[in-house]
């Protein structure tokens, strides 16, 4: 295959007629990527507002071709101000990289829970697509048809990115002429094996594994953990019948429409077929655990369009390890009360991060060791350990007590991140307003998820006043490692009793203003792992306690303590 490589890049050619340019969001730029190789052909463009409101209304543009999903530039009101039919627009990647133009034909407000509505079936925001849409995506949208300038260069793993023509020239060139594809956006294990080849055996068709390395879900595997399981696992099949090449896709997590969308896109690049399971593209509702979707809706939709479409559905049989026979079967070949195995996702999770088993006939050994890399057990984890509360309270005391104590225990480098140290080193040009406090605090979950990614231990101690910015900084690290939150809360009395820095009595006086407790507010924890208070604590007994909790949670056991 003739794929590009950095070295091939070409200098970018810069327009002269380009009145603005645009920094694509990292959603931009997957939809840009497919728009310009052929991918989410016949499209050719972002969306105008007939098409738009023809794809919401009745999953056709305006010309009535088939296309389910909504592919939409959106900008500031303030660039919208400065844009009118006509104007090119430079798209540009984050580095300022000039990837393709776009002729402005369109510019308009739309009614974003109208497309909610439309494209999602609800205006749920704890629906992924339906937050993006409603709480990150910018007002105005402009629609016209993109000129390429340059493709984008993926350095990760270029030699299994394919655009839609080099996919179907490969399948020509090796006399493949039905082709499934099957999409994903986690780890394959054995089961996925299972079903992948026994669909593609049914119709005697090669398969084509088709993993979306674009957007996915914030806690989905990341892509490169993702793709060496998929070259491990790609060997499992027999020599020649199968292929894997990666899908720079941004999910929206639409189920039913989602689905038509991938049927679309996957018949681009050449395919015959597509395997849709359960419930394909649903999220579940964080909060209930319930799906948007019916479990069917996306294999419906997909077979009742596979006419117009040119590519057909085939549903994925749900299969179980059965013990007895030891080996993966259908439901529907089981016998009634024949004993199954099965490991949820969670579990898996569970099992990775305290270091337990994962058994051969779950998934692949040489695939669960990729995991355990990227995914060790808590006790060679990172972790982040957040002490908040009041000017006073012990937070510092608490802090290097603990620092000492775990530099003591060994196996994992420290870093204190003091509300004072802070503020010194990262932070001397902030106040006390909200918006200085969270940005200071933003700036220590930063460094710390630093820390924590890299195996260390980042021990906070600000006052961090507000709960939805520790909500941020929690957010940040947990998909890296640990977050103890600890609540410091020694009541204000106290701490304006103790005073050490005399700061209290600056605050009553009014020299300070902003005082957090006196002038300022305080919002406490709702659910910290952990909560002290040092006026009925000695330090000695408090780290203890924090010691004990890490334990607790498996970060203090095996080779690190
Ligand atoms: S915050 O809200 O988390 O950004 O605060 P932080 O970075 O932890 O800084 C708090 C320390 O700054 C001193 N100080 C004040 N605290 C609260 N409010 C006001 N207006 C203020 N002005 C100065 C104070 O010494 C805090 O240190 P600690 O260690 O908490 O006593």
């Amino acid at each position: 295959m003739n794929h590009s490589t950095p070295n091939s890049r070409p200098w970018p050619a810069e327009s002269q007629e380009i009145a603005l340019d645009l920094p694509l969001t990292a959603r931009h730029l997957c939809d840009l990527e497919l728009l310009t190789n052929g991918g989410f052909a016949p499209l050719t463009g972002f969306l105008g507002q007939a098409d738009y409101a023809s794809v919401l209304e009745r999953m056709r543009l305006a010309d009535g071709t088939l296309w389910s999903m909504p592919i939409m530039l959106d900008v500031s009101e303030d660039m919208a101000e400065r844009l009118s039919a006509g104007d090119v627009l430079g798209l540009r990647d984050p580095e300022g990289v000039l990837l393709a133009t776009m002729t402005i034909e369109d510019l308009w407000e739309p009614d974003r829970e109208l497309e909610a509505e439309a494209v999602f079936g609800t205006l749920d925001r704890n629906h992924p697509g339906v937050a993006h849409l409603l709480e990150r995506t910018q007002p105005v949208y402009v629609g016209g048809p993109v000129e390429q300038v340059e493709a984008p260069i993926h350095y990760d793993f270029p030699h299994l990115r394919y655009t839609p023509a080099q996919l179907k020239e490969l399948f020509a060139k090796r006399g493949w002429e039905k082709v499934i594809a099957f999409q994903t956006r986690n780890p394959m294990h054995r089961v996925h094996q299972e079903l992948t080849f026994r669909a593609a055996r049914e119709i005697e068709a090669n398969l084509l594994i088709h993993p979306v390395v674009g957007l996915t879900q914030p806690n989905d595997v990341n892509h490169y953990t993702r793709v060496r399981c998929y070259e491990h696992i790609i060997k499992r099949y027999p020599e020649q019948t199968t292929q894997l090449a990666l899908l720079n896709l941004a999910m929206r997590m639409a189920g039913p429409r989602e689905a038509l969308w991938h049927a679309l896109v996957r018949k681009n690049h050449g395919c015959t077929h597509i395997i849709i399971g359960r419930d394909h593209a649903g999220p579940r509702n964080a909060a209930t655990g319930d799906g948007y979707y019916g479990p069917y809706e996306a294999q419906e939709l997909i077979s009742n369009h596979a006419d117009e479409t040119g590519i057909q559905m085939v549903s994925f049989h749900e299969m179980k390890y059965s013990e007895g026979r030891a080996q993966y079967v259908t439901v529907d070949e089981l016998k009634p009360d024949e004993p199954v195995r099965e490991i949820s996702g969670t579990e898996v999770r569970r099992r990775l991060a305290e270091g337990l088993e994962i058994p051969d006939w779950f998934s692949y050994p040489e695939v669960v060791a990729e995991l355990r890399k990227t995914h060790p057990p808590r006790a060679k984890q990172g972790i982040t350990i957040f002490l908040t509360g009041l000017s006073g309270s012990g937070k510092s005391t608490l802090a290097n007590a603990l620092q000492v104590k775990l530099m003591e225990l060994g196996g994992r480098q420290i870093t204190l991140l003091d509300g004072d140290i802070v503020r010194k080193n990262l932070s001397s040009e902030l106040g006390f307003s909200k918006e200085h406090r969270n940005l200071n605090i933003q700036r220590i979950g930063f460094v710390a998820s630093e820390i924590t990614k890299n195996g260390g231990i980042a021990i906070c101690a600000p006052i961090a006043p507000y709960t939805a910015t520790r909500r941020e900084v929690r957010d940040l690290i947990e998909p890296h490692g640990g977050f103890i939150e600890i609540h410091v809360s020694t009541p204000l009395e106290v701490c304006e009793q103790r005073d050490r820095k005399g700061l209290y009595k600056k605050a009553r006086a009014g020299e300070i203003k902003e005082f957090t407790g006196i002038s300022d507010p305080y919002e406490e924890p709702e659910h910290p792992e952990l909560t002290i208070d040092t006026s009925l604590v000695q330090p000695d007994h408090a780290v203890q306690q924090i010691l004990l909790k890490l334990e607790n949670f498996g970060y203090l056991t095996g080779e690190s303590g």
